[in-house]
């Protein structure tokens, strides 16, 4: 089995402020085989959404765009899978929603997406950026020691979700930890 992919997913405002639809993205990840490494509620500033999304400067969205991601709060989460980052934004959709709800209503964006801004969720679009975004939201997180300790534990399955940090945990640690609470 080759090794997973890791990917930067984010629920953008209009999805956090939904905690329902919050509960129903996590829940179409992990049905369809995503781990959540990583999860993060936080706020972006503007000038912390404009350094994001630099690549659209000059585009006729961009100040919508910053100001959306700005408006309230967000999330952001790495996931790993097989493939993460084209399946991911396979779930995902489209990015203009108005074409999308018609095109493909079933998707993430199709479903939840209100306007071409306020679309729901972000993808990265390949590894590159992938490793990018990572580091912007988690310069904590080293990939490279992910995947020479870690990866090799969620490929075999040896990870449990934990409902309570919406991510998973190795299986060995959660039992270690079970064990200490119960002694
Ligand atoms: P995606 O990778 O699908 O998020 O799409 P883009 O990188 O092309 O666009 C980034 C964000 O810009 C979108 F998520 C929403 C915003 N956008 C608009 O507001 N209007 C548009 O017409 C296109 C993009």
């Amino acid at each position: 089995m080759r090794p997973l992919q890791l990917t930067l997913a984010i629920f953008k405002p209009d999805v956090s402020a939904q905690p329902h639809i919050v509960r129903e993205i996590q829940k179409i990840l992990l049905t369809n085989g995503f781990y959540f490494v990583k999860s993060k509620d936080l706020y972006l500033p503007r000038k912390k959404a404009e350094e994001f999304y630099k690549e659209h400067e000059g585009r006729f969205f961009h100040n919508r765009l910053v100001s959306f991601m700005s408006s309230g709060g967000i999330s952001a989460h790495i996931l790993a899978r097989d493939n993460a980052i084209q399946e991911w934004r396979k779930l995902m959709g489209p990015t203009k929603v108005f074409q999308t709800v018609h095109s493909q209503p079933d998707s993430i964006r199709g479903q939840f997406g209100l306007t071409d801004t306020r679309n729901s969720t972000h993808g990265s679009d390949s590894m590159e950026s992938a490793r990018k975004e990572m580091k912007f939201f988690f310069p904590e997180f080293n990939v490279d020691h992910w995947y020479k300790e870690k990866e090799p534990f969620y490929r075999n399955g040896n990870v449990s979700y934990c409902e309570e940090t919406g991510i998973h945990v190795e299986a060995e640690t959660s039992a270690s930890t079970m064990k200490q609470e119960m002694s």
